[in-house]
């Protein structure tokens, strides 16, 4: 006897057999369905305050987990809303899949409620986005979406559902689900005679450097970074920060990069983060190679540099590394630009040790970095996730986590708050921080309730200077301290924001404050806010 079954009911099995376990969602009339065939399946919904923090914990997942983060938002202002937060997942390789409910096919072009071209608006922060056209493909959708956000530079896709698409029923035939393979990576090898040529590359070159991109930054990235490194010899860094060559967590690393005679870019696109490639930021002189899964990015390359680029070569940035390690011959040489790379990496400025607020009543950041490094560097499997204008750099610059997350190159700030929900579920037990600043906090503290909600504690720690201290320090730098005007905030408690909220709050005025505060957040089993009130000093610099 054969069965009848709604889309909603087909596309959860597929999410189920795709493997996912956990949504991030905000409900709306179209989506319903959906919550309804969750009921009796593997999946969980976490039920947000905001779109945007949805997208963003889907996008904090995949970078944590490998694994498609899925956000699930109502169609119109629902689907608009999560938009915003593609953009940051895009930049970050983080592979992410928004499913939107939308408007009945039947009602299309009659005015329908929330009748709008999500697709069309979602086309540029995605890798691919289309509405669901027939219930009995729903099931091939999800394969297809799933697939291509996990494929070579991994990254958002969106697929809007029509409400009646949704409750459409069909007849349930076993052709409706997908086999296994649809949902997984579709693989692109470096092939041998590439990884041949661009060994050769790096042999002849006296100073290279192999620069991957976040999609290496993220999980066993930076492992495969430092045995990519060890098997060539050559220097091999990740890089995801929007601050480019002065990322606060590779130091002097811009001095050493003016000096390498070759390039090779793994997954990792020549743009603003390298100064497109410009002198005096890199040598005239110094040549390119590139190893990508997309090909644009190689096109962009071979258009920008030319006959500089040695080699251009198609393949995943992961699998590439592990060829490229097979097949390294010993490393030659007398490791002379390795270490010197090593040491601009890790330079800090000596003054930073023994720096100390010069004002009353609040802490230095580093002070904070000091007093968080204990419970950071100390527990293997805890995140750390820095956010926020000038404060974010501090940590970044200062603590050396296991796991941590940041915005990413799109370089917007405020995901702080989603990313630890998301990171409490993906890591149920080590600590989980994040330090932001004052103004990022304010994009998503609602989510403090579905914390409590969820009982998902976390520790933000805000660095309060009651200012945008990024715009306020471009203004001074650019426009002159006579001319700050229109970015202080207030010296709000945003501890009693957390409290308020069922959550945990301290208020913190003196370094000496700081480790007790920390200890009883950490210890309260709740979501728990330090609001921490800083000198709002710029970002940390490396000159040496
Ligand atoms: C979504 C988004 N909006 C605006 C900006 C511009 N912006 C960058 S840093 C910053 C100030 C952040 O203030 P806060 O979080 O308090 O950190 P602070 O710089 O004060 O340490 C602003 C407005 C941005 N990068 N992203
Ligand atoms: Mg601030």
């Amino acid at each position: 006897m054969s069965k009848s079954i709604r889309g909603a009911d087909l596309l959860v099995r597929a999410l189920e057999l795709a493997g996912c376990s956990q949504i991030f969602t905000l409900s709306g009339n179209h989506i319903m369905p959906i919550f309804d065939a969750v009921l009796g399946s593997r999946l969980r919904l976490l039920h947000v305050r905001h779109e945007a923090a949805a997208a963003h914990m889907a996008d904090a997942w995949g970078r944590l987990t490998g694994q498609c983060g899925i956000a699930l938002v109502s169609g119109g202002a629902g689907h608009a809303n999560a938009l915003a937060a593609l953009a940051t997942a895009e930049a970050a390789h983080a592979p992410l899949l928004l499913l939107s409910g939308h408007a009945g096919l039947k009602e299309l072009g009659r005015g329908a409620f929330q009748e709008l071209r999500q697709a069309d608006m979602a086309g540029p922060v995605t890798k691919a986005a289309w509405t669901a056209q027939t219930p009995e493909g729903l099931g091939h959708d999800i394969a297809h979406a799933i697939a291509t956000a996990i494929s070579g530079r991994p990254g958002p896709v969106h697929v809007s559902l029509p409400v009646d698409v949704l409750e459409a029923r069909v007849e349930m035939r076993a052709d409706l689900l997908p086999p296994a393979a649809a949902f997984r990576a579709r693989a692109q090898p470096l092939e041998p005679a590439a990884a041949e040529a661009v060994l050769a590359c790096v042999r002849e070159a006296r100073k290279p450097l192999i620069l991957g991109g976040p999609m290496l930054c993220h999980r066993d990235g930076p492992a495969l970074l430092s045995k990519l490194e060890a098997a060539t010899g050559v220097p091999s860094i990740g890089m995801e920060s929007p601050r480019g060559l002065n990322d606060p967590r590779l130091g002097a690393f811009a001095e050493v990069l003016r000096g390498a005679d070759l390039v090779v870019l793994l997954g990792k696109g020549l743009d603003f983060t390298l100064r497109f490639g410009d002198a005096p930021h890199l040598a005239p002189h110094c040549r390119f190679v590139a190893i990508d899964p997309d090909t644009r990015m190689l096109a962009r390359l071979v258009g920008a540099k030319g006959d500089r680029v040695l080699v251009q070569t198609t393949a995943d940035a992961a699998a590439a590394a592990e060829t490229l390690i097979a097949r390294a011959p010993a490393p030659a040489g007398d490791g002379a630009w390795r270490q010197e790379v090593a040491a601009a990496l890790a330079y800090r400025p000596s003054a930073w040790s023994s720096l100390r607020s010069a004002s009353a009543g609040k802490v230095h950041p580093i002070e904070l970095c000091r007093t968080l490094a204990a419970q950071v560097e100390g527990e293997a499997d805890g995140v750390l996730i820095c956010d926020g204008g000038e404060i974010g750099q501090w940590p970044q610059a200062v603590l050396a986590p296991r796991r941590r997350l940041i915005n990413g190159t799109a370089g917007a700030i405020g995901a702080a708050i989603p990313f630890a929900l998301a990171a409490r579920i993906a890591e149920p037990r080590a600590p989980v921080i994040a330090v932001m600043g004052d103004g990022s906090f304010g994009f998503h503290m609602a989510e403090f309730d579905t914390a409590v909600r969820y009982d998902l504690p976390f520790v933000a720690v805000v660095g309060n200077d009651a200012t945008w201290n990024a715009e306020h320090q471009i203004q001074i730098r650019d426009y002159g301290l006579d001319r700050t005007h229109g970015c202080r905030l207030l010296p709000t408690r945003y501890d009693l924001v957390a409290t308020a909220l069922g959550g945990h709050g301290e208020h913190v005025t003196a370094s000496d404050q700081l480790a007790g505060a920390l200890a009883r957040a950490l210890a309260a089993g709740k979501p728990a806010c330090l609001n921490v009130m800083i000198e709002g000093v710029p970002a940390p610099t490396f000159k040496r």
